[in-house]
């Protein structure tokens, strides 16, 4: 495999509004990337500018020809989600397959319902859950709650400023682990896994804050198999010196210092969470 070859797949509304969101935030610029919705409700397909869009209509055998053709040849295929979607409990299954029939890495960002949300979608939740982890390389698994520590400051908040904020860390994250990827392609297969990043004058500063970062949980990291750390510039010594500090001494640490020229330095960081 030479060639990235990426499809993001969003499926659902939330799923289609975070591919949305990644279109605007240009995730994966240069990468060749091509940006694909699938989801039940044809008005918002039909104001989507992802290149193919899937109507979830009745017949299954041009859902599953149309999934096919817009993920030829993908090496790496992001699907994204609002897991209690309808939609997404349809369509999941036959995704996951025409991912699978490509060979490509599947990597999945599913936020489960938050908890005030109906029986209906925690149940597709579970179920869309269930097979992701089953047959993904990659999920990053996260409650909608999480999301909410992001937007601390304010007294009130939506529960759609709420998604806003889920799909801008989404955005985030499919950055993060394209350049993780893009750098090294044995670099595609994290099971139940979560990421992080922060910002920093030094490059310990930038890991610092990237162990802070609120999807994170430091004795998750400190129980972590399997670890890719990334600081963009800096002297990375003190910053690698920390990590190997947190985590245990079997722990698989995958470092790669750049360095990309700014004031700032950029620290991202992903792992194998510890199985429950
Ligand atoms: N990440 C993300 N999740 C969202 C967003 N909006 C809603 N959700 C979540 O996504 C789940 C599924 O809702 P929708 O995406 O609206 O589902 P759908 O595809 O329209 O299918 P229905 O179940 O018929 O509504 C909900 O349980 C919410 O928790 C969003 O903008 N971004
Ligand atoms: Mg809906």
């Amino acid at each position: 495999m030479d060639k990235l070859n990426v499809k993001v797949v969003g499926v659902g509304e939330g799923g289609a509004k975070a591919v949305g969101k990644m279109m605007t935030a240009s995730v994966g610029m240069g990468k060749n990337v091509d940006f694909i919705t699938v989801g039940n409700d044809e008005n918002l397909l039909l104001v989507s500018a992802a290149k193919t869009n899937v109507f979830l209509n009745r017949d299954s055998t041009m859902i599953y020809k149309r999934v096919t053709a817009a993920l030829r040849g993908a090496n790496l295929v992001f699907i994204v989600t609002g897991a209690g979607s309808s939609a997404a409990s349809k369509a999941l299954p036959e995704i996951l397959t025409c991912a699978k029939n490509q060979n490509a890495t599947i990597v999945a960002f599913a936020n489960r319902p938050f908890v005030l949300e109906n029986a209906a979608r925690k149940q597709n939740a579970d179920f869309c859950l269930n097979i992701l982890h089953r047959e993904a390389d990659t999920v990053f698994d996260i409650p909608t709650e999480k999301f909410f520590v992001f937007r601390l400051h304010q007294m009130q908040v939506s529960l759609a400023e709420v998604f806003d904020v889920a799909n801008d860390v989404f955005a985030q994250g499919a950055d993060i682990f394209l350049d993780m990827f893009a750098k090294d392609k044995s670099l595609g297969k994290w099971g139940n896994a979560a990421f992080g990043c922060g910002l920093g004058f030094t490059a310990l500063d930038a890991v610092k804050a990237a162990v802070k970062f609120p999807l994170l949980d430091a004795d998750e990291i400190k129980q972590a198999s399997k670890i890719f750390v990334r600081v963009t510039g800096g002297n990375d010594a003190p910053a690698k010196k920390f990590i190997r500090g947190m985590i245990g001494a079997d722990a698989k640490l995958f470092w790669h210092a750049d360095k990309i020229p700014g004031d700032k330095i950029f620290a991202s960081i992903v792992f194998s969470r510890k199985e429950v």
